[in-house]
């Protein structure tokens, strides 16, 4: 056969092959095989000096008309295998399926409880207040009346950072931050946060959530303290829950209180119908749930407020306990596992 033969004979042999391609990427390998740089065209091409000279330019020309038909029936199959890959995707797609839902996250049981408590306090007019989880011992310790190398500083095991600066053991610093803030009484805020300890068991973890409280006015007595906190037991675990006082200590208040609610589990009968004891407040009926009392006067000298003509409550109390107690959860540990499957029962 004569080159202009084995030329034209090209349009045949892709034809052919193009009528057994069934996928785009058999066309492409197609593609490659008859017009790609190694291809037959280019391999025929390749011939055009061993042609006499006249005939060059004949061949040539044909050549070109060759290639211009090869493109165009590679690209006619290829219209035709995108057109059938559509009309098959549209066979196969349903457009009266239901849709998939997007995965939706939900707030963390803490949060949750955190943001509740707040909106308590916030309905009672107090504002939510701040401050950094680093602080300095004047802050965490000094200003709240924990003299140096005083033995209450051992009741909050301390993380320390640096001389003088600890990852706060508690949210009271943010009282003396508020104070300082206002400069002069009434402060009412509120104030979530995390603070941490050298303290790890079963009901203990190193880093937890407190809420803070504060009232500082010029006639704040321990009634408001009471009914304060009884309004907001409450709010969270139901009008009928029993408030009792009992008193404690801490070096920022006095007098101060430990405050406990009437068993969840039990009703505070201490014991369950079958008269065993109950095991979430271990027979006693009570269950503690803050701290709290009355702002000590020397708390107010340290933020230069006059503790003769002011007076204020305080407290704080452990989210994850109120948590705890609100949902039944008798492992702390849940709470930081990032378990799906318990996280997403709170949605
Ligand atoms: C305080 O931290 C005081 N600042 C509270 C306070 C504020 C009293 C204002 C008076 C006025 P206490 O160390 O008892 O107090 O901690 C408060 C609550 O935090 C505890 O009742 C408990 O629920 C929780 N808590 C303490 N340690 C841990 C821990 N390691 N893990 C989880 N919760 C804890």
């Amino acid at each position: 056969m004569d080159l202009t033969s084995s030329l034209e004979s090209l349009i045949p042999a892709l034809e052919a092959s193009l009528r057994q391609t069934a996928s785009l990427d058999e066309l492409d390998e197609i593609q490659v095989a008859f017009l790609g740089r190694k291809g037959s065209l280019a391999r025929l091409m390749g011939c055009l000096p061993e042609l006499p000279a006249a005939e060059r330019p004949a061949f040539g020309r044909i050549a070109n008309t060759v290639k211009e038909r090869l493109t165009a029936l590679v690209e006619e199959r290829r219209r035709h295998l995108v057109e059938e890959r559509e009309q098959s995707y549209l066979a196969r797609f349903d457009p009266s399926l239901p849709g998939r839902a997007p995965w939706q996250g939900t707030l963390h049981p803490i949060t949750l409880v955190m943001e509740e408590i707040c909106d308590v306090f916030q309905a009672m007019g107090f504002e939510v207040a701040s401050g950094p989880e680093v602080e300095t011992d004047f802050y965490n310790f000094e200003a709240l009346n924990f003299p140096p190398d005083h033995p209450a500083r051992d009741m909050q095991d301390t993380l320390f950072v640096a001389e003088g600066v600890v990852l706060r053991t508690h949210t009271s610093p943010i009282q003396i931050r508020a104070m300082l803030e206002r400069a002069r009484p009434p402060v009412a805020v509120i104030a979530p946060g995390k603070v941490y300890r050298r303290d790890s068991d079963l009901t203990h973890t190193p880093m937890f959530h407190q809420i803070e409280g504060l009232l500082v006015d010029t006639r704040v007595t321990f009634a408001e303290l009471r009914g304060t906190l009884t309004m907001f037991a409450r709010q969270v675990f139901g009008s009928d829950v029993a408030v009792r006082f009992r008193p404690s200590f801490f070096p920022f208040t006095e007098p101060s209180v430990e405050v406990d609610i009437s068993c969840i589990l039990c009703a505070g009968e201490g014991q369950n119908a079958d008269g065993s004891a109950c095991r979430v407040c271990k027979g006693t009926g009570w269950l503690e749930i803050l701290g709290a009392g009355m702002v000590d006067p020397n708390v107010f000298s340290a933020v230069g407020y006059d503790p003769e003509s002011c007076s204020g409550f305080a407290f704080g109390l452990g989210v994850e306990r109120v948590a705890m107690l609100k949902y039944g959860i008798t492992d702390l540990r849940m709470f930081f596992e990032n378990d799906l499957r318990f996280l997403t029962q709170f949605a």
